[in-house]
């Protein structure tokens, strides 16, 4: 088995206490942090995904797999992120809408834009529009990007964006939206500024719409 298929594997089976010393092995081996997350942590949660959608894996496992994964992402996160410029290119106010309790994705997308030089004010998961609205007043960044991981939960999107107009603010920011069920033709319709279907494209979409 591979390096990368092993920590997969760790993942899809939730064995939390082995991911740590196998993500030490793999950087030893000169691995970069990023391809770690991508090729083994993210490429295991997909996995995790496929089996949970047909039926082949339940819920206390699939949260059996994301502490798995966050225990990887603990380590590998001061890694990516530590490499912040000394400066900020941009703040950008993040979350997951309300309702929506899925984090993973948002925060690495948040780290992502974070090594990059953005400032992120991380928002976590189940904001509603109210706690966007205030947290754009606050903090007055360059742009909002909005996480939903369901269905059900991506309508939510929009009332964000209504709430924006509502309180005069839409016309100053850009709001960049992203997640599973997400797509550039419900961006559209939403009416957001950019769509991203993973995080680096995320960054490159926030670096293009700010600029
Ligand atoms: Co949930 N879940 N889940 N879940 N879960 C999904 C999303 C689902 C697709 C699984 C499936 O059926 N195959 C499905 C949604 C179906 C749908 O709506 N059509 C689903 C369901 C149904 C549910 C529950 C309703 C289950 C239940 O209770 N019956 C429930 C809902 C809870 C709630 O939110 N209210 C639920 C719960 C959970 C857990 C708590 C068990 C756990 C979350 C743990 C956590 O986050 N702390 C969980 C997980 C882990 C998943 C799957 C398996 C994996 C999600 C993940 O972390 N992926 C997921 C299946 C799947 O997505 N294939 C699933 C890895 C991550 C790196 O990818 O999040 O896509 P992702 O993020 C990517 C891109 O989407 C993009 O970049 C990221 C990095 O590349 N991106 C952005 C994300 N946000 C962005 C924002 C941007 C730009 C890009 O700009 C701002």
């Amino acid at each position: 088995m591979g390096a990368y298929e092993e920590l997969q594997e760790l993942i899809i089976n939730g064995e939390k206490e082995k991911v740590a010393p196998t993500v030490k092995i793999l950087l030893d081996s000169g691995k970069a942090p990023m391809d770690i997350i991508t090729n083994g942590l993210t490429a295991g949660m997909n996995v995790v995904g496929t089996r949970f959608r047909s039926g082949d894996m339940y819920i206390p496992e699939v949260m059996l797999a994301a502490n798995a994964m966050k225990e990887g992402m603990d380590i590998l996160k001061p890694l990516v992120v530590g490499r912040s410029l000394p400066f900020s290119i941009g703040k950008l106010v993040m979350g997951t809408v309300e309702g929506d309790i899925h984090t993973i994705g948002k925060s690495i997308v948040s780290m992502v834009l974070e090594s990059s030089g953005f400032e992120i004010i991380d928002l976590g998961v189940n904001v509603t529009a109210a706690m966007f609205v205030e947290a754009v007043k606050k903090e007055q960044p360059k742009m909002l990007g909005m996480s939903a991981m369901l269905t059900t939960t991506m309508t939510r999107m929009k009332e964000v964006i209504e709430s924006l107009k509502e309180a005069g603010l839409r016309d100053k920011i850009r709001v960049m939206v992203g997640g599973a069920p997400i797509t550039q033709e419900f961006a559209d319709s939403i009416g957001a500024d950019g769509y991203a279907p993973d995080a680096l494209s995320a960054l490159a979409k926030a670096k293009s719409l700010i600029s």
